[in-house]
């Protein structure tokens, strides 16, 4: 990809992005979310044909049991339509349509299923192309008795407990960690049952139906309790597992990143971190793919996003009497130098304290990208907005911009 070190418009800097990511998403202006990722197996109906499966999820993309199941229908490859449900004010045809009023719920060829394991039974029955289960029912008893396991066995309830840690002392909390210690022991040995790296020989429920749960403890017991799965020698099947999940490209579509799972437990369970979040993924972060599909969301949303930072990140406070035409103009230069950087790496000029050029400091300037970049870094939000990789470039991108404000 070649970019000149000259300032590229924002079409410019949008074809450049398309040109080097196939991630796609429909707009869906004055609706939350504001986009929507396009199911990878969509273009197999025509347009006026219906998909066989409606999804309802929640808008923010936080549930993972809704990812269970959306992770299920890339993997089938069953082409889908998606309704978003918004959890802080749930629509009441949905509390009247849905008996528990949880999400997910699906409808599948007419039929409405609801908890995330009957509807991927339901899926299974349904679509028996690219099976998530053996089809001989003899071979299928004991995947489905793990199936059933992965939801009763407790794994679930100790494994979020001992990260929440809510008024545990240490001695709960050690507890709360031998009995979680002992639930991963357990998928160790599950995980040795079979050959290959999943729960039975080939990819199957079973690991969705752990999958987005085991993801999140892997991510945020680092911080919330200074405990790590991931790295950890004493459970190397499941480090085999994870790295297998993570091959795998519906799982890259689904899957949350750290940065957005752990600030939501900060923001909206007030949880304190013990521990630095890890370092972002050194590969990920400079995967063009991601990068390119990062540098696409910012360019393409970034009217939107002046916008919101304008109004949100406190910056406004720089405006000198109430104009905030010059803020304006600095947070948008910013947000252009972050594309240019995710698109041209390190061959983007960067102001390196030298905004505006070595003559021309411009600490209003400064001050405004500061805070632009460090409001965007966390303001980001995967899957909602962006796949899990681009938001971890996106991230990192943003840190190296903003390191070279001062
Ligand atoms: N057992 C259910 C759990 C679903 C669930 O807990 N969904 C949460 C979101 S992660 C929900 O809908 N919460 C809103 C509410 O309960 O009102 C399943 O597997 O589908």
């Amino acid at each position: 990809m070649t970019v000149q070190n000259t300032t590229l418009s924002w079409d410019q800097l949008l074809e450049l992005a398309q040109n080097n990511t196939p991630a796609r998403r429909v707009s869906r202006p004055g609706q939350s979310p504001s986009t929507a990722p396009i199911p990878s197996s969509l273009y197999k109906l025509s347009a006026q044909t219906p998909p066989p499966v409606l999804l309802y999820r929640d808008t923010n993309s936080w549930c993972p049991f809704c990812e269970r199941v959306w992770f299920a229908l890339e993997e089938k490859g069953i082409p889908f339509a998606t309704e978003f449900i918004d959890l802080s004010n749930k629509p009441k045809w949905y509390t009247d349509l849905v008996p528990t009023a949880q999400v997910p719920a699906a409808v599948i060829e007419g039929e409405l299923v609801y908890e995330s394991k009957d509807i991927l039974l339901a899926l299974e029955a349904r679509f028996s192309n690219s099976p998530l289960l053996p089809d001989d029912p003899q071979e299928n008893a004991i995947p489905r008795q793990l199936v059933e396991d992965a939801e009763m066995n407790g794994f679930m309830g100790i494994g979020y407990k001992f990260m929440r840690g809510t008024s545990a002392n240490d001695n709960e909390l050690a507890t709360l960690q031998a009995s979680f210690e002992a639930k991963l022991d357990e998928l160790e040995q599950a995980l040795a049952k079979y050959p290959g790296s999943y729960f039975l020989s080939t990819f199957s429920l079973v690991d969705i139906m752990y999958a987005p749960h085991l993801d999140r403890l892997a991510i945020s017991l680092p911080v919330y309790r200074d405990y790590h799965i991931k790295g950890n020698p004493q459970f190397p099947n499941l480090n085999a597992w994870f790295a297998a999940l993570n091959e795998r490209p519906a799982f890259d579509r689904v899957k949350t990143d750290a940065a957005t799972f752990n600030l939501l437990l900060r923001r909206k369970w007030g949880m304190e971190a013990i521990a630095n979040p890890l370092p972002l993924d050194p590969v990920v972060s400079q995967t063009i793919q991601y990068r390119a599909e990062a540098a696409e969301r910012l360019s393409d949303n970034r009217e939107a996003a002046i916008g919101d930072i304008l109004k949100n990140s406190g910056v406004q406070a720089l405006a000198v009497n109430g104009d905030t035409s010059a803020v304006k103009d600095a947070i948008e230069f910013h947000l252009k130098l972050l594309a240019e950087y995710l698109l041209n790496g390190d061959k983007t000029l960067l102001p390196w304290g030298r905004v505006g050029g070595k003559e021309n400091i411009d600490p209003f300037s400064s001050a405004v990208g500061a805070i632009t970049l460090a409001y965007v870094r966390n303001r980001i939000c995967a899957p909602r907005e962006m796949s899990a990789g681009a938001a971890t470039a996106f991230r990192a991108a943003a840190d190296k911009v903003l390191a070279s404000i001062y």
